[in-house]
Formats: C-alpha cells, structure tokens, sequence
C-alpha cells in the first residue's frame, strides 16, 4: 500500500453533497482516509462559479493507472460531462500525489503538473498532509503553502 492523495473540486449543482458522496466512495477505495474540510474558493480559468473544494489523503493498493481509473469512474456516476477544459463541472478528482513517485504517463503525470501554484489545492492538503514533500520541487505541503496567495480560499463552517 502506498499514500496517495486525492483533490476533489465541485462548482455545479449539490456541490457539499456531491463532495460528501464522493468521499464515501473514496472511503471504499482508500484505507485509512483522512479528509480536509471543505473551502469556497474563486475559479481559476473560465467565468464560472464559485468552487468547493478539499483533499482526501489514505493507503491505496492499486497501481496508479488503475486508480486514476477509479477516480473516472466515480467522477462518471456523479454526472461529469467533460466540456471545456478548465470549465464548471460536478466534480473533479485530481490524483495529486502517490507516495513519492514521479510519473509522465500520456493519461497521467503525478505530481499533479498544477499542484504547487494552486492554492485550492495546497490548502486543503496542507491541512492534513503539512509534511508531505512534493517529489517534484523537494518542499513540503506546508512550505508551498506558505509561498502562495490564499486570499481566494475560504474554510466553509
Ligand atoms: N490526468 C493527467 N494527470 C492527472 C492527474 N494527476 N489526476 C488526465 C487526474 N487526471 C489526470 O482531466 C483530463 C485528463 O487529465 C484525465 O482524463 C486524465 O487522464 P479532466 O479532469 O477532464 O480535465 P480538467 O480537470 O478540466 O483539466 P485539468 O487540466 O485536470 O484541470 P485542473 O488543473 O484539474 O483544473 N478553480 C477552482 N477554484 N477550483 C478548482 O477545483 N479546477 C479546475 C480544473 C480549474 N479551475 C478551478 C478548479
Ligand atoms: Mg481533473
């Protein structure tokens, strides 16, 4: 088993519910899966709503191909239809890290290419994984964090 991490991002429709069902199934994927809370933060790209968004951290099993197949799969049963890129959608799973391998696949590069600039991301996952080191740039979550903007990034009670 290795740790992974998980972005999860909403901006249409039930967007706390669609996150929380998504979690559950995440549940059944992971072991030992911690989850931040939830964030409302500005979209970056298109006009577009608001977004919610948040990380999951836990031990997968499964090879990093077959889990990005997974994350499809459940963003498929919660109705995403890919559109624009970068534009609204139910829900968006982004495998943001698996251990601390570095992958260049066509259909998969980990770290996530976005991860370190993306404060929708790093402060969420900052929250529970502060000491994780992005094999890409050698700092931690916690070190990313602190070199962001995160003034876009609002903790949702
Ligand atoms: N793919 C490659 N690497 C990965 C990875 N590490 N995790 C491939 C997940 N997928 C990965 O994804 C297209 C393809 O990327 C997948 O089929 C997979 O093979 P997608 O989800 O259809 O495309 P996308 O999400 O529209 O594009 P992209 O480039 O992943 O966008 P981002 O970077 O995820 O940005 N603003 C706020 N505030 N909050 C957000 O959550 N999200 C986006 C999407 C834009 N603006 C946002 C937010
Ligand atoms: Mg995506």
């Amino acid at each position: 088993m290795e740790p992974v991490a998980i972005a999860l991002g909403s901006n249409l429709g039930d967007c706390q519910g669609i996150l929380e069902g998504a979690v559950q199934r995440l549940r059944s994927l992971l072991a030992g899966l911690q989850q931040s809370h939830w964030y409302r933060t500005k979209p970056v790209g298109p006009p577009q709503p608001d977004y919610l968004n948040g990380c999951v951290i836990g031990y997968s099993s499964l090879e990093p191909l077959e889990l990005l197949q997974r994350l499809l799969e459940i963003e498929a049963e919660f109705g995403r239809v890919r559109q624009e890129r970068w534009g609204a959608r139910t829900l968006d799973l982004d495998l943001l890290l698996y251990g601390d391998r570095r992958l260049n696949h066509p259909q998969l590069q980990v770290p996530h290419p976005r991860l370190a600039e993306r404060a929708f991301v790093v402060v969420p996952l900052a929250e529970i994984a502060p000491h994780w080191r992005d094999p890409r740039s050698g700092n931690s979550i916690k070190q990313l964090q602190e070199a962001l903007n995160c003034c876009d990034v609002h903790l949702i009670s």
